[in-house]
């Protein structure tokens, strides 16, 4: 197996300037940049962003920045491996921390990627999506797919921040990103699905013989209960990490098509040690606080703080305090390509 497959310069001149001037270039020089051996050589870095240093610089973009000017008032992760500026925190993951002022309302829009907000703080905020409107209280996980007409609106009296995550960096690979604005939604005078027909898991609403279900049954996921569902299942298993995936109701399968979500209870003094997983992802800290070492990256986390892991990262969460987190990742797109996979460290 050769790391080196001959290089470009030791091809004559005059063969290179012609191969340039017929717009074509040799594959060997290049061939490890773009199939490396045994596995992936990412370009994405552990990244950490401390939730403390951000809330000023959030607080500020309020004053400087009206929301109608803004469209949205973001402040976006950057990756370190891409540096800064980068409008991405890993290959195929967007975050960025969002803030809404008491009365504000951020213009519906639409657009071809799919979003998901964690709510990091604040009470008051909303989303409307397809005239559903859909509360947001602190750790709500609030989906708004790809095609879905969205706008956020705020009836409380103190800041509201939530975390964007988008599958933004793959529609820009794409060239397939664009948005379509519009007037405020029309909010149907009704509470959302979470709260009516799927205010239970194991409960559907009766399917009407030739009657599809819609695509994107249950939007909200209101965080009680998922904490209620993680402490009950810390109470039965035995020093275990617990985790719950985000699923639609109807089908089971992963709420949105490309990103996945996973809520885990670290207790304290436990430690989470998975295998190299193929998939990159983002660490939300809900509540808690501990030690990650993500590949040789040290980060000390606390609450609402936010950090993330390239593909096949040596991931390694240790809680100081009983710890919840929400991981925001890239194995659905992965198992639909057929390459997801876990390693044994
Ligand atoms: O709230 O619709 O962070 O369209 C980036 C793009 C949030 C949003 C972002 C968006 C939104």
């Amino acid at each position: 197996m050769s790391e080196q497959l001959g290089t470009l310069e030791e091809l004559p001149e005059d063969y290179r300037a012609d191969m340039t001037a017929a717009g074509v270039a040799p594959l060997w020089p290049m061939m490890r940049n773009v199939l490396p051996h045994g596995a992936p050589n990412p370009v994405t870095r552990p990244g950490f962003w401390s939730y403390a240093a951000i809330r000023p610089l959030l607080q500020r973009a309020g004053e400087l920045t009206p929301v109608e000017k803004a469209e949205r008032r973001v402040l976006v992760l950057s990756d370190p491996g891409r540096g800064a500026g980068a409008m991405q925190a890993t290959a195929s993951i967007y975050l960025g921390l969002q803030l809404l002022l008491p009365g504000e309302t951020a213009p519906a829009h639409v657009h071809t990627p799919s979003a998901v907000r964690i709510v990091v703080e604040g009470k008051g905020g909303y989303t409307v999506v397809d005239g559903e409107k859909l509360p947001m209280e602190e750790g709500d996980l609030v989906l708004t797919p790809g095609g879905e007409w969205h706008d956020h609106g705020h009836e409380g009296s103190e800041p509201v921040v939530w975390l964007d995550a988008l599958d933004l960096p793959l529609f820009v690979y794409l060239e397939g990103s664009y948005a379509t604005e519009g007037p405020l939604q029309a909010q149907r005078n009704r509470p959302d699905a979470s709260q009516v027909e799927y205010l239970s898991s194991g409960l559907a609403p009766t399917r009407k013989h030739g009657a599809g279900t819609r695509r994107y049954p249950m939007m909200r996921y209101p965080w009680t209960r998922t904490e209620a569902v993680l402490n009950e299942m810390a109470a039965y298993t035995d020093g275990d990490v617990a985790e719950l995936d985000y699923v639609n109701p109807e089908t089971g399968a992963d709420v949105l098509p490309t990103m996945g979500f996973t809520a885990m209870r670290i207790g304290a003094g436990q430690v989470d040690n998975p295998p190299l997983r193929s998939s990159s992802a983002a660490f939300h800290v809900v509540k808690g606080r501990g030690t990650a070492r993500i590949n040789f990256q040290t980060i000390e986390f606390g609450p609402k703080d936010t950090f993330t892991a390239p593909v096949f990262a040596d991931i390694r969460i240790a809680a100081a305090d009983d710890t919840y987190l929400v991981r925001v990742h890239d194995r659905p797109l992965q198992d639909k390509l057929g390459y997801y996979e876990e390693r044994a460290k």
